[in-house]
């Protein structure tokens, strides 16, 4: 993995402050300084012995329905009362100030850059506060009327109510991805942030955006698998990072 250079926070703020159109992609490291476990970190107690992948799979929900559901339930609850950070806000104030610059594309579930006023948020992966019929519905499947339980079920069919997530070796929307496919084509400059970049096709956006002559900025406390690929590195938490680099510049000296 070649060494990425470290960049100077003022480069990259003049990176950013100087591009036509920007594409930003985030991950659970975002959310992490409002609570949220990240990903990795989710899987403590109970699910300590089990990776996301396998549980986050359509084939562990059918083998065991309650446990995937008693995960994604543990997980809505933690979300319960969280709030949006200075790097939601950031994310959200700076597309406000400059509309139509900036297309935030996300990996997250969790719904907290909508919560702090982002607009036309990409969302690959859904919603962890959605539900939706696992199979295809029937007639007789009306969610309002779903018989109480862990999953809840269609009374007339026994059609099970599921998280309204992309699961592993499902398909992403594919108007989200399309989207996010031409933002990261026609940006100067891509910020990936909080993100391991181990997930595909969503890690690929960054790749994507390389290719097609952006620079790519990573943000992240520690290297991510998408280092090699970045034309400069931000280490720090994006809390902090965020507000730093597309904050409403500071009003010139003397203005
Ligand atoms: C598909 C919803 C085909 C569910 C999620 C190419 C190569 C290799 C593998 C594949 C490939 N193409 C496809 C695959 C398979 C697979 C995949 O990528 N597997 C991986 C594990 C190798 N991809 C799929 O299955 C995708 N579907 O390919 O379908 C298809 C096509 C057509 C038709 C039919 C089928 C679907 C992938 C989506 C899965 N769903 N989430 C749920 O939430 O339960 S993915 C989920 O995991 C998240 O959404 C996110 O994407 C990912 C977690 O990653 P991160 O967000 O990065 O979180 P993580 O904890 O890993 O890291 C946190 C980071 O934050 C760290 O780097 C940390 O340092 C940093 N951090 C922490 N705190 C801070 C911070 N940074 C800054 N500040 C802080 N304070």
């Amino acid at each position: 993995m070649s060494h990425t250079a470290p960049i100077l926070l003022d480069t990259a703020r003049a990176w950013l402050q100087g591009a036509r159109r920007i594409a930003v992609l985030t991950g659970s490291g975002v959310s992490a300084e409002s609570g949220v476990p990240t990903f990795r970190d989710a899987q403590t107690g109970l699910w300590a012995r089990f990776r996301p992948e396998d549980l986050a799979t359509e084939a562990a929900f059918r083998r065991d329905p309650r446990r995937v559901w008693d995960w994604y339930a543990e997980r809505r609850e933690k979300l319960r009362g969280v709030l949006p950070n200075a790097g939601h806000q950031a994310l959200a104030d700076f597309a406000r100030r400059q509309p139509g610059r900036l297309t935030l594309i996300t990996q997250n579930v969790d719904g907290l850059h909508q919560q702090a006023g982002s607009q036309g948020v990409l969302c690959l992966h859904g919603d962890i506060t959605a539900n939706r019929w696992l199979d295809r519905p029937r007639p007789c499947c009306d969610p309002a009327h779903a018989a109480p339980g862990r999953p809840p079920r269609c009374p007339g069919c026994g059609n099970l109510l599921r998280p309204g997530v992309v699961w592993f070796g499902e398909e992403l929307p594919p108007q989200a991805l399309a989207a996010a496919q031409r933002a990261v084509q026609d940006c100067d400059v891509m910020l990936v942030a909080g993100t391991a970049g181990a997930v595909y096709p969503a890690a690929g956006l960054a790749h994507l955006a390389r290719d097609g002559g952006a620079r790519v900025l990573l943000l992240n406390i520690e290297p991510s698998e998408l280092d090699g690929i970045a034309h400069a590195v931000l280490r720090g938490p994006s809390a902090r990072l965020l507000p730093a680099l597309l904050g409403a510049s500071e009003p010139a000296q003397g203005a």
